[in-house]
Parts: structure tokens; C-alpha cells; sequence
């Protein structure tokens, strides 16, 4: 797949999400996830950043993951396969709950850290962690954890910014050299960083794309 453009990949990402996709499982605790299955790709985020709302938008359904309206909602890990029949999906996403919700108690933190870094440790499917950033707050400090938890699990892992359309044109290339700059020390993340709106969509076909270049290098 040396030789496929940006443009080939545009159009694989694009017909990898036009297929079926379905909610398949939740976990509370990472003594039960589902059985290792095709290449996973997992959300991850402060509460609020939008991982829902990207994922509906990834795969064009309004609804399959739950949109908060307070923050804190998804509290479990949700699965979806992508692609059918079962026993045959192409991929599958990871909704993960979000950090850094003021109002949770330190049994809830203790616990939703525990689901984390039973799920990051030795998830052999698990492809890549897509860190959502907010694009008007940049990188903060329990974004910065989030790294070195997924650098010491040896996770790849990658920066998509999100809200895009929250930022005035002029203020874009800005918060891409911030976002950039945090990953300058950490070489295990990679280094592209897409940015998105699951509002107006931008962004959400390069990010497709950039799932079917990875899914093109896992098979090759
Ligand atoms: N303007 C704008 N708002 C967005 C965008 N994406 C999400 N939102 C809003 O941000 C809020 C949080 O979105 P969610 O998708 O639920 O965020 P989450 O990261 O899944 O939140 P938790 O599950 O609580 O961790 C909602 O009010 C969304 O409507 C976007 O691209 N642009
Ligand atoms: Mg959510």
C-alpha cells in the first residue's frame, strides 16, 4: 500500500464507515471486555470533548453513541463493530469515558482509572487510542497523564483535535503548532494530528482515512 494517495485512502475510509455498525458491548470492569476480535480503535478524552459526538459523526449514525448533556454520562467502555456480518467486522470503536469531570468522587475516579488501565494494558486488538483535544483548551495536565498512561502501556497514540468550528479561522494553525508542541516530547505518539468538527463535519473524512491507513499497515 506504498503507493495509495491520500485520496485512495479518503475514499477506503469512506466506504469502511458506509457499512453496517452496531453497539455490541459495554464494560464496567476490564475483567469483562469482549473477546478479542478485528482491530480496535478506542476514544479518549476530558469529559465533554466530544468523543461521542466524533463517533457518531465517524460513522454517519445521529445516535449510536450517546451525546451528554452533562457531562460525565459515558461511564463505561461501549464497543461497536464496524462492518457485518458478526464474527466478521472489519473494525471496531471504542467509546471510553471521559476524565477530568469535576463533580465525580474518588470511588468513581478509582474506579473508571482502573477500567482505563486494565483495557490499555494487553489489549492485543486495541490498534490505536485516538486522544480527543478540545481545540479552544489545547493540552492539559490530565491530558498529559493520559499520555504517560498510554506511554507506559506502549499504546500508540494520536492527537484529534476537536470543536474546530468553535475557533475563528485565523486561531486554527494556532491551536495545531500547541497541539504539536506538547507531542514534541513523546515520541511514541504519532506524530499527525487531525482536526475535526463533529458539528460540521470537517475533518471527519480525513479522520476516516487515517482509520483505513492504519487498518491498510495492520494488514499488510
Ligand atoms: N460546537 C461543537 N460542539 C460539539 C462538537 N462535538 C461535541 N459537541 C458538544 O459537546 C458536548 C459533549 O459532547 P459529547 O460527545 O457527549 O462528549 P464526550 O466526550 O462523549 O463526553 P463524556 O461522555 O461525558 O465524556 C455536547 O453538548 C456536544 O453537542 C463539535 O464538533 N462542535
Ligand atoms: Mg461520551
Amino acid at each position: 500500500m506504498d503507493d495509495a494517495s491520500e485520496e485512495d485512502f479518503i475514499e477506503s475510509g469512506r466506504l469502511l464507515f458506509a457499512g453496517p455498525c452496531e453497539f455490541i458491548f459495554a464494560s464496567v470492569r476490564g475483567s469483562d471486555l469482549p473477546p478479542i476480535g478485528p482491530h480496535e480503535i478506542a476514544f479518549a478524552g476530558r469529559s465533554n470533548v466530544g468523543k461521542s459526538s466524533l463517533l457518531n459523526a465517524l460513522t454517519g449514525r445521529k445516535t449510536l453513541a450517546r451525546v451528554s448533556h452533562t457531562p460525565g454520562r459515558t461511564q463505561q467502555l461501549n464497543f461497536f463493530a464496524i462492518g457485518a456480518p458478526p464474527g466478521q467486522e472489519r473494525l471496531r470503536l471504542v467509546d471510553m469515558p471521559g476524565y477530568g469531570y469535576a463533580a465525580v468522587g474518588k470511588e468513581k475516579i478509582a474506579d473508571w482509572s482502573r477500567l482505563i488501565e486494565d483495557f490499555l494494558r494487553g489489549r492485543a486488538s486495541l490498534a490505536r487510542v485516538f486522544v480527543l483535544i478540545d481545540s479552544r483548551r489545547g493540552v492539559k495536565d490530565l491530558d498529559e497523564k493520559m499520555f504517560d498512561l498510554l506511554d507506559r502501556a506502549a499504546v500508540s497514540y494520536q492527537i484529534v483535535l476537536t470543536k474546530r468550528d468553535e475557533l475563528k479561522i485565523s486561531e486554527r494553525g494556532g491551536a495545531l503548532e500547541a497541539a504539536r508542541a506538547a507531542l514534541a516530547r513523546r515520541p511514541a505518539a504519532f506524530p499527525r494530528i487531525v482536526s475535526t468538527s463533529a458539528q460540521t463535519a470537517e475533518g471527519v473524512a480525513e479522520l476516516r482515512a487515517e482509520v483505513a491507513r492504519l487498518l491498510a499497515e495492520r494488514n499488510a
